[in-house]
């Protein structure tokens, strides 16, 4: 793998966490720690894997990318703005009203949604259908849908899973951002569906663990895929909630993030430091 593709994309996911904080900044709070977590894993779909055109955002055989966790959003319209989907100036808007980028994707406000999400729990049975559709019609597209750990406590999640698999669905690729904690605490205390990649093999799906932070991993990772003929793909990300901001790294206090000045100053500091840091290298 090309070193300098690598430093490329961990340099826009870099500036993605810049633009998600500049959105808590905006708006004075935001889902913070879900968004830092899948951000790499963004990053590298819209940069590096999916076929997709900010130009064109309605082009027919583009691929899907659906936020199934969808208060992860913050994410999902930071890599919108750095892939030129939207001028950047919109990111001051975050949650305000009649903005293009509320506090849950909505299809209908932003070029570049492909589903309304935030309801847990829907997101993978979109995909399927989504993928379903494609394969019936015979097009190339691909579908990517993430998903969050605490997530897969939505019993549809599961009807989903048997329907992707049932289907043959290899143009389904879902990652979970397994980033162990979810709203209020330990996914595992809460609810425990370890081991994830296991009883997603069991319904036969093709399985595999990464670091969803480390991105020279999520590359070579989506270089494999489909990593099997006739079967849908499931990556389990184990990621670092809110990571790139110290003090809020892997505490699920900052899962929704209300700013003091301080601390605000702080994630600006940090984020900007990491980019300059990756434009030196
Ligand atoms: C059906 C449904 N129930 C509850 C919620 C409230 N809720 C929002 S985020 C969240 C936790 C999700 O945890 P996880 O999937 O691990 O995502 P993370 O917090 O790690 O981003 C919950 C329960 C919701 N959005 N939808
Ligand atoms: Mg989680």
């Amino acid at each position: 793998m090309d070193r300098k593709v690598i430093k490329e994309l961990e340099l826009n996911a870099a500036k993605c966490r810049r633009n998600v904080v500049r959105m808590v900044e905006a708006s004075g709070c935001g889902h913070l720690g879900g968004a830092l977590s899948c951000i790499d894993i963004l990053t590298a779909l819209y940069f590096y894997k999916m076929n997709i055109s900010a130009q064109n955002p309605k082009l027919e055989d583009r691929d899907r990318f659906i936020l199934s966790a969808g208060h992860k959003c913050m994410a999902q319209y930071a890599v919108l703005a750095e892939k030129g989907y939207f001028d950047k100036s919109v990111l001051d808007t975050y949650g305000r009203l009649n903005t293009k980028i509320p506090g849950h994707p909505d299809m209908h406000k932003l070029e570049g949604i492909e589903a309304n999400t935030g309801a847990l729990g829907h997101g993978l049975s979109i995909g399927c259908g989504m993928a379903l559709g494609f394969k019936l019609d015979k097009m190339s597209s691909k579908v990517y849908v993430v998903m969050g750990d605490g997530e897969l406590a939505e019993g549809s999640n599961w009807e989903a899973a048997a329907a992707a698999a049932h289907h043959k669905l290899d143009n389904l690729v879902v990652f979970v951002d397994n980033n162990g904690l979810q709203i209020s605490g330990h996914t595992s205390d809460i609810m425990n569906f370890e081991p994830i990649a296991e009883r997603f093999s069991s319904f036969g799906w093709a399985v595999k663990d990464i670091d969803g932070n480390n991105m020279k991993e999520i590359i070579e990772t989506l270089d494999l895929i489909p990593m099997q003929c006739g079967k849908p793909t499931l990556i389990v990300s184990h990621t670092i909630k809110s990571k790139g901001i110290s003090f809020a790294e892997n505490k699920a206090a900052y899962h929704y993030w209300k700013p003091s000045k301080e601390e605000l100053n702080q994630a600006i500091y940090e984020t900007e430091t990491a980019i300059k840091e990756l434009e030196l290298i």
